[in-house]
């Protein structure tokens, strides 16, 4: 059998090479400093966040690192060494419809602030991520967040880490046109390492739960099915409505307000299409509070597999998020002796994971590999991820 593909992972001192280095050479200046913001990954709660639900993201240890410094004018400056793209604005013209492509996610959160009466001042910023885009793993969440951190540093701006992530969340619901919910951003600013973090969209209240796969023998693999996903297309946007108009049926604000209890009986009167598609909200965030009872009693975090395989078959059955290609890896995960294993993220491709022994990281690699080539998909890449820390300055 063929191994698995390694991600090319990039350490972070050698993303900070590279920005600091683009800084000088394309925006011909010197940064006051650098940040860092992770990428995420959820271990369980798909598409509950905006239906007032549960989820368990964590931070990663990947993500974008941004240097940064403060100008004496209103313009913004931005250069991405990934894409080789500078873009360059006046914060006056920074709003909803100003096409700024992905410097959206950057400018995006100057017009946040403004909103917010904060004072804002323009930045110079160049970005350097190694979180894949269009995987399902916030590559656009750490951009936007690495620079809500550095602006509110620079400009001084006093605000709780829940609302840096509600600049970021705002950058990309209203300047970059992504409806997403609360999840991304807050795992992006509040993640801490060994720990994933038990977030209710509604009070977005936060509990940060021990979660340390490598001290009880397990890695939680990343398997990109290489797929991308965008969530500017028009199939997240039209779950959101879906779940809108669930809601409205049952007479509840949100699907939050659904109990699990006899949940077969309450969705009856709903049609078909309405009727799993709120099933799988409900039972979803469910299951974040079934797994998060696991890891607050200390419980062997193998107990979490049933979970993850419940979540999959319910993102692939009921809200029908899923793709070939994610869910020939994920049958091939499990039959490999994960103990069990989901699509994560926002759906229509991206990554998978699986929980495994340490020992059977490179035997599950190779039979998704192998199981991806018999089905014609693309080769898959697969990493080990731990939980990191949340947003910070470097220096
Ligand atoms: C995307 C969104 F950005 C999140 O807010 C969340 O809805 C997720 O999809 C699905 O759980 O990542």
């Amino acid at each position: 059998s063929s191994s698995g593909e390694a991600l090319a992972e990039p350490r972070i001192e050698t993303l900070l090479d590279d920005a600091d280095r683009a800084f000088r050479d394309v925006l011909d200046a010197t940064p006051d400093g650098a940040w860092f913001a992770p990428g995420r990954l959820n271990l369980v709660g798909e598409h509950t966040d905006y239906n007032g639900g549960f989820v368990l993201p964590l931070a990663l240890e990947r993500g974008a690192v941004a240097c940064v410094r403060r100008r004496d004018d209103d313009l913004v400056r931005v250069h991405s060494t990934d894409l080789g793209s500078t873009v360059q604005v006046r914060l006056g013209d920074v709003g909803p419809d100003a096409g700024l492509d992905w410097a959206a996610y950057v400018a995006g959160v100057g017009w946040a602030a403004v909103q917010r009466g904060l004072p804002v001042p323009g930045i110079d910023l160049t970005v350097s991520s190694n979180v894949p885009a269009g995987a399902g793993l916030s590559s656009s969440a750490a951009l936007s967040c690495v620079t809500a951190r550095a602006w509110a540093d620079l400009a001084g701006w006093d605000l709780p880490d829940v609302e840096i992530a509600a600049l970021g969340r705002d950058a990309e619901n209203h300047v970059a046109g992504a409806p997403t919910g609360v999840m991304d951003q807050l795992a992006s600013v509040c993640g801490r390492k060994g720990h994933a973090l038990e977030i209710d969209t509604r009070s977005v209240e936060i509990t940060w739960l021990p979660f340390d796969p490598a001290s009880a023998g397990l890695a939680l693999l990343v398997i990109d099915s290489r797929t991308p996903h965008a969530l500017v297309d028009g199939a997240y946007a039209e779950r959101r409505e879906s779940c809108r108009r669930a809601a409205a049926a049952l007479g509840v604000e949100e699907l939050r307000d659904v109990p699990v209890d006899g949940l077969e009986q309450r969705l009856a009167g709903l049609p078909d299409l309405l009727r799993r598609r709120a099933r799988h909200v409900v039972t979803d965030s469910d299951r974040v509070e079934q797994a998060a009872a696991l890891l607050t009693s200390g419980a062997d975090p193998r107990e979490l597999g049933p979970l993850l395989d419940a979540s999959h078959a319910s993102m692939r059955d009921d809200f029908e998020i899923t793709v070939p290609t994610v869910d020939t890896i994920q049958r091939a995960a499990v039959a490999a002796g994960a103990y069990g294993a989901r699509m994560t993220g926002g759906g229509f491709g991206g990554c998978v994971i699986a929980l495994v022994d340490a020992a059977a990281v490179d035997r599950v690699t190779a039979a998704v590999t192998d199981a991806a080539a018999r089905a014609g998909h693309p080769t898959p890449v697969a990493f080990v991820a731990e939980p990191g820390d949340g947003a910070r300055r470097l220096r």
